[in-house]
């Protein structure tokens, strides 16, 4: 009997720092609408998907910062989201931005939460891999302070879904081949990723026309490495200015892109995801207890420190 999960990517077009979280979560119920109404059993929305990407901003005043930060999860906002997908038998993956008071000390992680076909929260993920920097830097068309506003989170999970087991990441984690890896090295058999990603990246605009290759290679070499389905999706568009790439896709373990977000807007991109196609590659090719030889990496990574200084 195949493992199967109906799974809508979730494209958002340009989120406006104007417009409300009332606003941003009525385009958010409307894709849990029309993905219930093709029978989808969970919607993966971007990263930081409940506001605009305000790192692209320098700001000096803390409270202006927090307006972007949930300090409750589900909130009194984000619960209809949560009472939609319990009434619709649909669950979801969130990105947002994640205030947290932990011994009485405030933590903000850039986070994505899991959320089952109950309404109920499975699992959370804070974002590891942090770019950009920390200091103001005019030089840049637009800021990517990310290093200034958010901790790093501590670890990739893995939590037992849909009939298979779920890892999530969220946007720069992606390009890094140890977030797939440590996640698969759980058994990971889907892994969800939010992004917003602009075009221009200022350190290396020559890298610029190849930003939607090198978002799909990672992602489809993510995939098939490690024998596991990957989804990734979009903030899109031009968003105060900063036009980002769209691309959100639905990845086999084959690697091959399965079902595509064409526009830069609110879009859906759906996919029957057999979790039984990881079976092929993680048993074979990608059998890690066979064929990795982690005992010689740890001598190079070992012997690396030392050449490089790490
Ligand atoms: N955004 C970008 C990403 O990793 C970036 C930052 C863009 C890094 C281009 C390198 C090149 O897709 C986030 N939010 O991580």
């Amino acid at each position: 009997m195949p493992r199967l999960v109906h799974i809508a990517a979730a494209q958002l077009g340009p989120i406006a720092r104007s417009e409300t979280r009332r606003e941003v979560i009525a385009r958010l119920l409307a894709h849990l609408e029309q993905a219930a109404a093709m029978d989808c059993h969970l919607v993966v929305f971007p990263e930081l998907a409940l506001t605009t990407f305000f790192p692209r901003w320098y700001l000096e005043d803390q409270a202006e910062v927090d307006a972007f930060f949930e300090r409750e999860m589900p909130g009194p906002e984000t619960r209809l989201l949560f009472e939609t997908a319990e009434r619709l038998k649909i669950g979801f993956y969130l990105g947002y931005a994640e205030l947290a008071i932990e011994s009485g000390v405030i933590h903000r992680y850039n986070s994505s939460i899991l959320v089952g076909r109950d309404g109920r929260i499975i699992g959370k993920y804070r974002k590891v891999h942090l770019p950009g920097h920390s200091e103001h830097e005019p030089w840049r068309a637009f800021q990517h302070l990310e290093k200034r506003y958010f901790e790093a989170g501590p670890e990739f999970g893995v939590w037992r879904a849909f009939g298979g087991i779920v890892g999530m990441a969220i946007c720069n984690d992606r390009r890094w081949p140890e977030t797939y890896r440590v996640m698969a090295l759980q058994g990971a058999e889907l892994i969800l990723i939010g992004y917003n990603t602009p075009v221009h990246n200022p350190p290396a605009p020559e890298h610029d026309d190849l930003s939607m290759f090198h978002n799909h290679l990672v992602m489809q070499a993510g995939a098939y490495q490690n024998g596991s389905w990957v989804v990734g999706v979009a903030k899109a568009g031009g968003e105060e200015g900063c036009e980002m790439i769209g691309g959100s896709c639905i990845i086999a373990p084959s690697g091959e892109i399965v079902a595509a977000c064409s526009t830069k807007g609110d879009e859906l991109a759906i996919a029957q995801c057999d979790l039984d196609l990881c079976i092929s590659y993680k048993n074979t090719t990608f059998n890690f207890a066979r064929h990795r030889q982690p005992h010689t990496y740890r001598l190079i990574t070992e012997r690396a420190g030392v050449v490089i200084g790490v």
